[in-house]
């Protein structure tokens, strides 16, 4: 290691901040990663580059939370975490402000540039960049849900203005062994419960059909990954449309929660998912 090495562009970290747990003998050091934009135009695969510093300590944004709320830096933005299974290192979005924070951001949807309409290999690996529009990757979702008990918040916003949510006590997907099979259940919320259909369902995208539907590739019908069954009442990784596109379509596919609108023929304008720990505590 030579002093040639610059940090990642983009990349900024505060050095040694100092906490005194409430135990008050307990003095705990690292170095907190800040908020970041993210340079990587893809999530394929595991980032090159050394880890930041910091980065082995945190295993989601629940581990991280702590550490943000006893600095008084809790703030939404873009960190890096290992999951506990994880050969390396990876950037993620942190919600740290809804529903009492530490959630891992998975999925997001907030403009429609970016393409959901892909094959299994994307799907796998991840998409688009953790600051936007993208899909975390089902080898990520499943080293993060592994490692702990986790829930879900679905997060929905419709065109006019309305959010609602989706809460599922219970979830966590297989390997890929599995085809990244879903474990959901313990509905709550406001948005309806359009997921917990798709319990025990595998994964299916438009190379890969796993689902329930006897003469449709749902994958392929509703253009874009989900565990469909046959095919489902949620499709939240569905074509993205404006309102001049959707509005008077009788298609039913687009981005879809069919509890919320009572409707598939409702494309709603943003939604986002994330995951925590279940034994997750806002404040220490
Ligand atoms: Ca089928």
């Amino acid at each position: 290691m030579t002093s040639s090495i610059k940090p990642k562009p983009g990349l900024t970290f505060s050095l040694v901040t100092v906490i005194l747990l409430a135990a008050g003998s307990v003095t705990f050091s690292a170095e907190i990663p800040q908020p970041q934009v993210a340079q990587d135009e893809s999530l394929n695969g595991q980032r090159n580059d050394p880890p930041p510093p910091g980065a082995a300590h945190f295993e989601d944004c629940a581990t991280l939370y702590p550490l943000l709320y006893w600095t008084n830096a809790v703030q939404d933005g873009v960190f890096p975490i290992k999951p506990e299974s994880s050969t390396d290192h990876f950037d993620v979005y942190c919600d740290m402000t809804t529903d009492g924070g530490g959630w891992t951001v998975i999925q997001r949807r907030v403009d429609g540039r970016l393409n959901f309409d892909r094959y299994w290999a994307d799907y796998k690996n991840g998409f688009g960049r953790v600051e936007g529009e993208h899909w975390l990757g089902l080898d990520k979702i499943h080293n993060l849900t592994s490692q702990n008990s986790y829930e879900l918040y679905v997060e929905l916003q419709d065109w006019e203005g309305n959010f609602a949510h989706a809460k599922y006590g219970a979830f966590s997907i297989g390997d890929e062994s599995t085809d990244y099979t879903l474990n959901i259940g313990g509905y709550s919320g406001d948005a309806g419960d359009s997921m917990e259909l798709n319990n025990g369902m595998k994964f299916s995208a438009r190379d890969v059909e796993n689902d329930g539907h006897s003469s449709r590739h749902c994958a392929q019908f509703l253009s874009g990954g989900w565990w469909y069954n046959n095919c489902g009442i949620s499709v939240l990784n569905g074509p993205y449309y404006q309102p001049e596109d959707y509005h008077g379509s009788n298609t039913g596919v687009g981005v879809d929660w069919y509890y919320w609108k009572l409707s598939h023929y409702y494309s709603l304008k943003a939604t986002k998912m994330m995951v925590r720990p279940q034994n997750f505590i806002r404040k220490l």
